[in-house]
């Protein structure tokens, strides 16, 4: 465990991504300096953390009265709402993935917190570039609400660290994939949920057409990325937008052979739905070289790791 002055907020602690970082902040940094937030009630809230508190990240004051109570120093802000989710609610995107960040920013700004992280998305990418290996400087023209919302995000980040030297940091996550907390409302979910109705039913009817490829990344990798570029010297960052993660790329087809490869008997077919323009909208791979080059990103699990991982411990969790 790290000896640490480092108070840690993490908003969002109960959602896919925000249970198993605060678990790893908490092996870290020890459970005493981690606050776990999230929109939820206490007693809905099972988390790694030492203090758990209810927080509505849009509820300004509460949030900036949270991080003085406390005596904050890091921010991991993860709250956030999908790409699916936010094509249905519009201004509800714009108001919980934009301006909780800002607030952050501003506190960042006046010295009341030294460092933030904010997760982007590959969904930033658009119109007028490539498909493939996309670069980390390619022009940013998204069609979703939700890469509109991290779009802004982002230069509001780029905006604060070069007028202000706020130290913030962030990834254009792929889709994640992860067996302990189920994902809600994103394009890249029918990654997590062809998992669990492969173990239930044997069966899955995907969302996304069969020769769709995009980016996707299991959890371990994203959670292992997070901590090595939120410890890496402030000096070494080239990138203060956010920077390109690709980790794995591939289609529906493929993921669901390698499932096949463990379960002989499982079945495919593909009803795709409004999701299908948002993954059609998005590279089918990128390129993170820089962040190689920066904070030495790396991954451990390819399609078949993964897959064999998440199988075996869905078979286990959903046993009762
Ligand atoms: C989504 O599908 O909305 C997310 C993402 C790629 O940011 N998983």
């Amino acid at each position: 465990m790290h000896t640490t002055t480092e108070k840690i907020l993490v908003t969002g602690a109960l959602g896919q991504i925000g249970t198993e970082l605060t678990a790893k902040l908490a092996e870290i940094y020890g459970k005493d300096n981690i606050v776990a937030s999230d929109i939820r009630a206490q007693d809905q809230a099972i988390t790694a953390a030492g203090t758990y508190v209810q927080l509505d990240v849009t509820d300004s004051e509460r949030m900036i009265n949270i991080v003085a109570e406390h005596s904050v120093t890091t921010v991991y802000h993860l709250a956030s709402l999908l790409s699916g989710t936010s094509e249905d609610k519009p201004m509800f995107a714009w108001r919980l993935n934009v301006e909780p960040l800002i607030v952050l920013l501003e506190l960042a700004k006046e010295k009341k917190i030294k460092r933030l992280f904010w997760p982007s998305s590959i969904a930033v990418f658009g119109k007028g570039i490539p498909k493939k290996n996309v670069k980390q400087d390619v022009p940013l023209n998204p069609t979703s609400v939700y890469g509109i919302s991290k779009v802004a995000g982002e230069k509001w980040c780029e905006y604060y660290h070069d007028k202000f030297g706020v130290d913030v940091r962030s990834i254009r996550y792929p889709g994640l994939i992860s067996w302990k907390t189920p994902a809600g409302g994103g394009t890249t979910d029918y990654a997590v949920e062809i998992f669990y109705e492969a173990v239930q039913k044997g069966e899955y009817t995907s969302f996304i057409d069969k020769d769709t490829a995009m980016p996707m990344l299991y959890m371990d990798d994203a959670i292992d990325a997070t901590i090595r570029l939120m410890q890496a010297p402030s000096a070494q960052l080239t990138v203060r937008t956010s920077y390109n993660m690709g980790g794995l790329s591939f289609t529906p087809k493929e993921l669901s052979a390698a499932i096949k490869k463990k379960m002989p008997d499982f079945k495919i077919d593909y009803k795709p739905d409004f999701r299908q323009a948002i993954a059609d909208s998005w590279p089918s791979s990128i390129d993170d070289k820089v962040a190689q080059d920066d904070w030495g990103l790396r991954y451990e699990y390819d399609l078949d790791a993964m897959t064999d991982t998440m199988l075996l411990n869905l078979k286990e969790k959903l046993k009762h």
